[in-house]
């Protein structure tokens, strides 16, 4: 699917979305999962192509070896499969919709959720001018979007914060990295601290917590981890060496929604606040995310914006649409509440492959 813009990050340009969607029939209730992976391994070291590997080799026939009742069984099922988290999650996700979709529970409800709205922000790409950017995020605060997060790189820092700040002197506005800084971009990074930041995302390595402890000692504004960040023991190490002061969850990165609540109620008892991550992910992607933020210590705007901010046309029938509180609605409906639009959604696939149990013998 292409994007309406492109999305330049401190590693790549993305112009089109490829995912991978699963979905998941048991008797006649279908549930469905959106593997967060990208086509290369830039953000992590999964992509597309390795996480269709796991799943068809690893997952896949797991859930034709025996009824799962709960995500949870699936994923003590699939513990010995290190690493890998987006492929799982993708699974483990769908598990919980259709959890939700037998029990006639809005995911929401199911992860303990009773927000009825998620306050949400946009991300905004690296432009190729000030003057761009200054144009771009003006039309995000038209659209309605009361938090506004600019990806950075070294070179591109200072100078768009300090514009988007002269031009919005109120705006909640975070930046984020993308592991493109090392510690010795101090100078660099400390200049950030008089833009009063929400929050600075990921300035250090993809795998480190130690030297992004050693920045936060010398910065007043909370770092914020996403990349570093694969499983609540890492989170538990992180907060005890003060790398960070905020968390981004995003399900994917995290094994799934047990996870993602396990972080989530880990930084709540340490009064961390945590917002919901995206990945530019479809309306499928998103109304778990939706879901997920509904958590009560989701206390910063997530990156989930509406679904014509990502595509001309979304995959599901009734879009993601900005409130005018800019928020968006948590769906009601059972499981993920959206309803799949089928025929975009074939029109979109460019490949697919069915699994059955007969293709499982001993089932
Ligand atoms: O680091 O948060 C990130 C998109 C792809 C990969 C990594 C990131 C992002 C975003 C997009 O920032 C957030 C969104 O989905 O709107
Ligand atoms: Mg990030």
């Amino acid at each position: 699917m292409p994007y309406v813009s492109r999305f330049e990050t401190s590693f790549g340009v993305e112009t089109v979305k490829q995912a991978l969607i699963v979905t998941v029939k048991k008797d006649d209730v279908s549930a469905y999962g959106e593997c967060v992976a990208m086509s290369g391994p830039w953000y992590c070291e999964e992509t597309i192509d390795s996480a269709y590997y796991i799943l068809k080799q690893l997952l896949i026939p797991q859930l034709f070896q025996r009824d799962f009742d709960t995500p949870q069984r699936f994923l003590e099922a699939t513990d010995g499969i290190r690493g890998n988290n987006m492929a799982v999650a993708t699974v483990e996700m769908a598990l919980w919709d259709l959890m939700g979709k037998i029990s006639g529970k809005p995911l929401s409800e199911l992860l303990g959720g009773h927000k009825p709205e998620v306050e949400v922000g946009v991300s905004v790409g690296i432009q190729p001018s000030i003057g761009d950017l200054v144009e771009t995020v003006t039309s995000y605060v038209h659209d309605g979007y009361k938090r506004i997060k600019l990806k950075i790189k070294p070179g591109y820092d200072v100078e768009p914060v300090r514009a988007i700040r002269r031009a919005y002197p109120e705006m909640l506005l975070q930046v984020d990295a993308n592991s493109a800084f090392s510690l010795e971009d101090f100078h660099t990074l400390k200049q950030l601290d008089a833009f009063n930041l929400l929050l600075i995302e990921q300035p250090l390595a993809h795998d480190d917590i130690l030297d992004h402890a050693k920045l936060q000692k010398q910065l007043s504004t909370p770092l914020c981890l996403d990349e570093s960040i694969h499983t609540p023991q890492d989170a538990r190490k992180a907060l005890e060496i003060d790398a960070c002061r905020v968390i981004n969850i995003k399900p994917g990165r995290v094994r799934g929604l047990q996870r993602s609540k396990e972080i989530h109620d880990l930084c709540m008892r340490n009064g961390i606040p945590v917002w919901c991550g995206g990945m530019l992910e479809t309306g499928i992607g998103r109304a778990f995310s939706v879901a997920l933020a509904s958590l009560p210590g989701f206390t910063l705007p997530s990156d989930i914006s509406a679904s014509k901010r990502y595509f001309k046309q979304d995959i599901i029938t009734k879009e993601f649409e900005l409130t005018s509180n800019g928020t968006l609605e948590v769906p009601k409906e059972p499981g993920i509440g959206i309803e799949v639009d089928k025929q975009r959604l074939d029109a979109c696939t460019t490949s697919k492959e069915l699994f059955t149990s007969s293709q499982f013998p001993g089932h």
